[in-house]
């Protein structure tokens, strides 16, 4: 490719991709496969609530995680709602600021206050050196996230919890099938929560799991699943609609079948871009860190504008006009998001290093979507931005500068 600076789609040329690389895992098998095992869910007439599918799907799932329980969901965000309620969870839970927004949502339905810590800027884990300054008489549990296909030190975690007499579990919605020193990601914890979701490594378009070795916690949480309870004689004093369809359970079996595959092309896709950002000055590759086995579910970088000539967000801007779906991940941080700037206003520059990944981490494509020469031309684009950071940072400035004035001339029409 000629590194010129005419070369870029923001500045006129052809875009790179003719259509978008999306950033999610997105494997969907071959319709004659999905043809069928839906045949046999129109066959049987049983479309959800513990049908044959879904018990299969949960057999399959506990062999594979070697855990005792794995009790599928409609979503995480529900899964992580139900383990706060079965853990009897109150008052206050720790959490790191740096995730999804569902995690400290989870239990803010359930009147819990979340209390955010920040993360190791290596990792991007955790740290779980800064949690003695967070703990109160109100806190009754940590809740840790395993990111980006790695763990945040479960065991450390599990000593921390236990010496403090706090409740402990997981949100793993981003390290299905990852190990720690070979225990499958699962069994760390009371309870440990995937996401299946269609942009993660193992799919049901929506769904997700529950895992416990707890046979009371399984029981209870069994009991909250289908909306009237179940036979268990469980003490519970809440249920939901939290109910995986045999549809989504047909779609999760297959995605089980092939996740050795899936996660075969995602260590390769990860090696590659390990290759070829290695050399560019300012980007670092977050390795997956404390697991034994990774899903490769994520490819995130840091960007240090300073070093690399432009920001993140210009670079995402220049990803995206070539048709490369990169995005900000996460931003904001959790702590700055909905609700919480508000009714949190304290956590406002405490988390130094959260603040600081919200903004330089940039998540970029892997998964079924994304083919070997796609991250070859994905990591020479960015190669090229920072070869003509210079003539980008003009650009870009001069754009918004003209983005600006229109703004200003429009609306000076109507005033
Ligand atoms: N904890 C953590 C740490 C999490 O990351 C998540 C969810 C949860 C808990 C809660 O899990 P769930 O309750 O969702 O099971 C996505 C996903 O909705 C969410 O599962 C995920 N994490 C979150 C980080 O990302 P969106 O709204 O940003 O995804 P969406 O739908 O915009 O898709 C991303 C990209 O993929 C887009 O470029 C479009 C493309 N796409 C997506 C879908 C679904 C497609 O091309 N086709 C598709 O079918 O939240």
């Amino acid at each position: 490719m000629n590194t010129g600076e005419q070369n870029f789609a923001i500045s006129g040329a052809k875009p790179r991709f003719d259509k978008p690389i999306p950033i999610g895992q997105l494997y969907f098998p071959s319709w004659e496969r999905y043809e069928a095992s839906f045949r046999g869910i129109f066959e049987r007439q049983y479309y959800t609530n513990n049908g044959p599918l879904l018990t299969e799907l949960e057999d399959k799932l506990q062999r594979f995680l070697g855990v005792k329980h794995a009790i599928c969901v409609s979503n995480a965000t529900f899964g992580l709602m139900m383990a706060a309620e079965v853990m009897n969870l109150s008052g206050k839970v720790i959490l790191p600021s740096f995730t999804f927004i569902a995690s400290a949502q989870s239990l803010s339905w359930s009147g819990i206050e979340p209390i955010f810590c920040d993360v190791d800027p290596l990792t991007h884990q955790i740290a779980i050196e800064k949690l003695d300054a967070l703990i109160d008489e109100h806190v009754t549990g940590i809740m840790g996230v395993n990111l980006w296909g790695g763990a945040c030190n479960p065991v450390a975690l599990e000593q921390y919890a236990q010496k403090h007499g706090l409740k402990l579990y997981f949100d793993s919605a981003h390290a299905f099938g990852c190990a720690v020193d070979n225990t499958k990601i699962a069994n760390f914890g009371s309870v440990e929560v995937f996401s299946f979701h269609a942009t993660k490594v193992l799919s049901a378009t929506e769904g997700g799991c529950v895992c416990t070795n707890d046979d009371d916690l399984a029981s209870r949480l069994r009991s909250i699943r289908p909306s009237y309870g179940n036979t268990d004689s469980v003490e519970i004093t809440k249920v939901a609609n939290a109910r995986m369809s045999e549809a989504q359970a047909a779609i999760a079996l297959l995605s089980l079948e092939d996740f050795p595959k899936n996660q075969q092309k995602n260590e390769t896709l990860f090696r590659l871009y390990e290759e070829r950002l290695r050399n560019i000055p300012g980007i670092r590759l977050v390795i997956p860190a404390g697991v034994s086995f990774s899903n490769y579910q994520y490819i995130v970088c840091e960007v240090d504008e300073k070093i690399f000539g432009l920001s993140r967000d210009s670079l995402i801007t220049v990803l995206k006009a070539e048709n490369v779906n990169a995005r900000r991940y996460f931003y904001p941080g959790t702590h700055r998001s909905i609700g919480y700037l508000k009714s949190l206003p304290e956590y406002n520059d405490t988390l130094p290093v959260t603040d600081s990944l919200c903004a330089t981490c940039l998540q970029l494509p892997v998964g079924a979507m994304v083919g070997f020469d796609d991250v070859a031309a994905i990591c020479e684009i960015i190669d090229n931005c920072q070869r003509n950071s210079h003539f980008l940072r003009s650009f870009l400035a001069e754009k918004e500068i003209k983005a600006h004035n229109h703004s200003a001339e429009i609306r000076s029409q109507y005033e």
